[in-house]
């Protein structure tokens, strides 16, 4: 069972909302998503873990409680400061980092209503489908995450985007396993069923969309029996989801290297590689997109299996991982690019991007700061999107290519 969106209603929704509001950007606003099927997407990963310093792992500071001066190297967990002015001021709080312009620089919190529903104004302006929200094993109980599900679903229907639920599974160890399945389908019947009902929940052939991310990826901590256990309890659940499994780039060679990660693979509705790691410029991911994506597609097209690449906008994380490593490099736009081109060429199912907010590894295609507005401190090191860009360059970029694909597939969204 599942329901059809109610486009007209929504759309309809839509106009109310811009005309309430009042001061709504003039922008062409696609019409509402069809959640009733996954192709032809471009849906990204949402971390949402921002918090306020001193509630829990705020995900911006490593000394958590601790607001950093700009004197204080190794306190951030981040390269690049977000572009704050479209959230309101009651979703932000100040630093002692000092801005080139002499103001405090604002970072945000996730789960503030005015968050998500900017970040799902700026998904419906810039024609871009939908979210797979990002939840971690361990953390089913943190009750912040369970207001921002719900967050996500009111803007989700209110913008006529739409979203699912994807387990991020690397936190579990095999040492531990006892509880792992027992706490996922828990998790899934109390939590996240009653978020499928929503118009705006993601389905696929009338079942709804749950991406398990982690299959074979780090293989000393997740063994395959264990991997094949989650997927059948899951699989099996009611209500009976359509499974995309987030596998490492490589997966291929598991079917001679790690057959009995193979066999579980095969059992997936779509395989979604992740590829963050195996190409850093325009010039290796050229090579990355020949030896493995084209060979991938198909794969996967003779296996039966849908296929949905992962693409970046790039990638830094000097200040989290320690001062020795270089900041990454965006090249203008130019490397994210090349990733949307062949996104075309290749036609996959739907497309994955990574991430829409994880500024932590410098990933996020949100509203982001340029090069002469983030403090030049040396250390620590801050990077900026070229001089010139409008802060949602990546995001605009990104939803360019968006109605390109989606013409591509002939769907409207
Ligand atoms: C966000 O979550 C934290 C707990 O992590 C909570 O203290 C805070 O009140 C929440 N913020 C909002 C705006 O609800
Ligand atoms: C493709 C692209 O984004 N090109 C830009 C690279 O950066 C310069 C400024 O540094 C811009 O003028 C280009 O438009």
């Amino acid at each position: 069972m599942f329901i059809t969106f109610p486009k007209i209603i929504a759309a309809a929704a839509v106009l109310f909302a811009c005309n309430v509001l009042g001061g709504a950007p003039q922008v062409a606003l696609s019409t509402a998503v069809d959640a009733s099927h996954l192709q032809g997407k471009v849906l990204f990963g949402y971390q949402g873990f921002f918090r306020r310093p001193g509630q829990g792992n705020d995900h911006w500071m490593i000394k958590f409680g601790e607001i950093p001066g700009p004197s204080t190297p190794g306190d951030v967990q981040f390269d690049m400061f977000p572009a704050v002015e479209q959230y309101p001021q009651e979703c932000l709080f100040t630093t002692n980092f000092l801005l080139p312009d002499r103001s405090k620089a604002q970072l945000f919190e996730s789960n503030c209503t005015g968050v998500v529903d900017t970040h799902f104004r700026w998904m419906q302006e810039n024609s871009i489908d939908g979210i797979l929200v990002q939840r971690f094993y361990g953390q089913f109980e943190d009750a912040s995450f369970l207001q921002l599900l719900q967050q996500i679903r009111t803007a989700a229907e209110k913008y006529g985007r739409s979203f699912a639920v994807e387990y991020d599974l690397s936190p579990i160890a095999s040492s531990d396993f006892s509880n792992v399945v027992p706490s996922l389908l828990n998790d899934y019947t109390h939590n996240i069923a009653p978020l499928i009902t929503s118009p705006a929940y993601l389905h696929q052939d009338g079942r709804p969309v749950l991406e398990l991310w982690g299959f074979g990826i780090d293989k000393n901590k997740l063994s395959a029996p264990d991997c094949a256990a989650i997927f059948h309890a899951l699989r099996s659940a009611n209500p009976n989801p359509y499974v995309v499994l987030g596998v490492q780039w490589d997966w291929a060679f598991d079917r001679t290297q790690n057959p009995d990660y193979y066999n579980v693979y095969l059992q997936a509705d779509v395989i979604q590689p992740w590829a963050v790691g195996p190409y850093n410029d325009p010039t290796s991911y050229e090579g990355f997109y020949q030896r493995t994506s084209i060979p991938d597609k198909a794969l996967t097209d003779r296996l039966g299996i849908k296929y949905a690449p992962s693409i970046t906008p790039g990638g830094s994380a000097r200040n989290r991982e320690g001062k020795g490593k270089p900041l990454g490099n965006r090249y203008n736009g130019s490397y994210y690019e090349a990733q949307l081109k062949h996104m075309l060429d290749l036609k996959p199912f739907f497309v994955f991007g990574a991430m829409f907010d994880e500024f932590p590894e410098s990933s996020q295609v949100i509203a982001t700061l340029t090069q002469s507005e983030v403090p030049p401190a040396a250390n620590p090191g801050f990077l900026g999107i070229d001089d010139g860009m409008d802060h949602n360059y990546y995001l605009q970029l990104a939803g360019r290519y968006a109605v390109r694909f989606h013409e591509l597939w002939q769907v409207s969204v």
